[in-house]
């Protein structure tokens, strides 16, 4: 040991410290270091954060690859956190002014500065690689079950390898979202008579889901955490998203860009339903648009003959 390092013997306070505890400086820093792991570990152990600091999942393929990364990248930014901030308390505890000891000085320590930098580049491409490597499992939208509902395919949009999916047009607008099911509802929303909803979209599970996704006004975010990642709606443009749905139930979603005065309002609402409700709900809905668009046929009809309606 450098002799800046050891402890000063003739300081009569230091000799009485060392006779009173059992434990030496290095072990009592070893032990601060576990304290700080221990606590870390607990911290960040999956059941104890239960989703409040990860991403929420279970509800989708894609959202559980998007958590799987995120705890990837978490658990590697832990571990470089408890490594550098423990360092730093270790540092702090034994050399404190009270103790009377000069640390080493390691500035200029060419290999050790090399070892960091190298340390640093190779987080990063672990996470680079690692990365690239998840990111087809969340973009790519994969078969739906062999229970799921069998539909018809379109090329215009991100499509499962044997190319069968339900297609649903999302349209934002200031404060709802409007959703129509079907192939041909891209630019087609209001002249196609496809079954149409708002505010909460029904679809059925084990089924793959394309998403199409357009703005009539601002930019607004399409956002299910359960159900994948979130994605915007832009004027003028057409996004895209998908999800497969693992199980029935509601999922609960909120418009994620901050799009005008009643932006809170606008939340989402995602149905599941076995496969079979869903085609009984879709099949009622075309129903009831089909008598609804009657009814105003007759009603333009009447206004018409008595002059009520211009044209
Ligand atoms: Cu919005």
């Amino acid at each position: 040991m450098p002799p800046a390092l050891r402890p000063d013997v003739n300081d009569a306070k230091s000799r009485r410290r060392r006779r009173q505890h059992r434990w030496g400086p290095r072990a009592r820093g070893a032990i601060s270091m576990l304290a700080v792991v221990a606590v870390g570990s607990l911290i960040l152990a999956p059941q104890a954060l239960a989703n409040f600091i990860t991403p929420k999942s279970g509800g989708s393929p894609n959202a559980n690859q998007i958590h799987s990364l995120y705890l990837i990248v978490l658990y590697i930014a832990a571990f470089v956190f408890i490594v550098v901030e423990g360092a730093l308390a270790y540092s702090l505890f034994k050399f404190r002014a009270k103790k009377n000891k000069v640390a080493a000085q390691i500035h200029g320590n060419t290999r050790l500065e090399i070892a960091w930098t190298v340390a640093a580049a190779v987080i990063l491409v672990v996470l680079t690689v690692v990365t690239f490597a998840k990111l087809p499992s969340i973009v790519d939208p994969p078969n739906s079950d062999s229970d799921g509902l069998v539909l018809s395919a379109s090329l215009t949009s991100p499509t499962p390898p044997n190319g069968n999916k339900l297609t649903v047009c999302i349209q934002g607008r200031q404060f709802i979202w409007r959703y129509t099911y079907g192939g041909q509802c891209l630019n087609n929303s209001f002249n196609s008579k496809l079954p149409y909803s708002y505010q909460e979209m029904v679809v059925p599970e084990h089924t793959t889901v394309v998403l199409d996704i357009q703005s009539t006004d601002v930019i607004h975010s399409w956002w299910v955490p359960s159900l994948g990642g979130k994605v915007d709606a832009v004027p003028g443009y057409t996004t895209y998203s998908w999800f497969k749905a693992f199980h029935t139930g509601l999922f609960h979603g909120q418009c994620a860009q901050l799009c005008g005065t009643n932006h809170a309002a606008m939340t989402a609402l995602v149905k599941v339903v076995t496969p079979e409700q869903y085609t009984a709900w879709s099949q009622q809905q075309e129903q009831e648009i089909t008598s609804a668009n009657a009814q105003v046929g007759q009603l333009r009809q009447i206004l018409t003959s008595e002059g009520n309606l211009g044209g």
